[in-house]
């Protein structure tokens, strides 16, 4: 992994290593190899109208890695200090979201799919959904 930018201590930029030929090119992220924790969770997010924006939450212990394999997106994230925006453009680019950030998905291109790899199981009590609850929490 090449890292790109860093925006906070646990949310980066990386570009993943692409293995090309004639016939296209293959990404592989591996749990604990080349990520740095082990997958326990794959979502995708697609089909999004014109306009949409998603996110506007935090998680108190989710570490995630996304990566819009097609199409592109711009993800703002939010350490209750500074904001951040990175523009995901290519599926050779993972962003680390590490915890208790918040974070807004928006700018989706027709088409965009947002892939994400999640290092828990889903579990709505890991979500702090309200901005003010958590700049209560980032800034204990
Ligand atoms: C995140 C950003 C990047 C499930 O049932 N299982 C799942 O694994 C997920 C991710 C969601 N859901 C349900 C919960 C809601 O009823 O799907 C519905 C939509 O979820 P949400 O509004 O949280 O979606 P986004 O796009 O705002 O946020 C998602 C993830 O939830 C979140 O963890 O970091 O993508």
């Amino acid at each position: 992994m090449q890292l790109l930018e860093r925006l906070f201590d646990n949310c980066a930029l990386y570009r993943h290593p692409v293995i090309a030929d004639e016939r296209g090119s293959l990404v592989a992220l591996e749990g604990d190899r080349n990520l740095p924790f082990a997958i326990a969770r794959v979502y995708y997010l697609f089909g999004g109208a014109a306009g949409a924006e998603r996110g506007f939450h935090a998680h108190r212990a989710l570490q995630q890695w996304a990566v819009c394999v097609a199409g592109a997106c711009t993800i703002l994230v939010d350490d209750g200090r500074d904001r951040r925006e990175v523009r995901m453009d290519g599926p050779d680019k993972g962003l680390l979201i590490g915890n208790m950030l918040w974070r807004e998905m928006r700018d989706f291109t027709p088409g965009a799919v947002l892939m994400v790899l999640a290092s828990m199981p889903y579990d709505e009590a890991d979500y702090i959904r309200d901005y003010d609850d958590f700049l209560r929490e980032a800034r204990k």
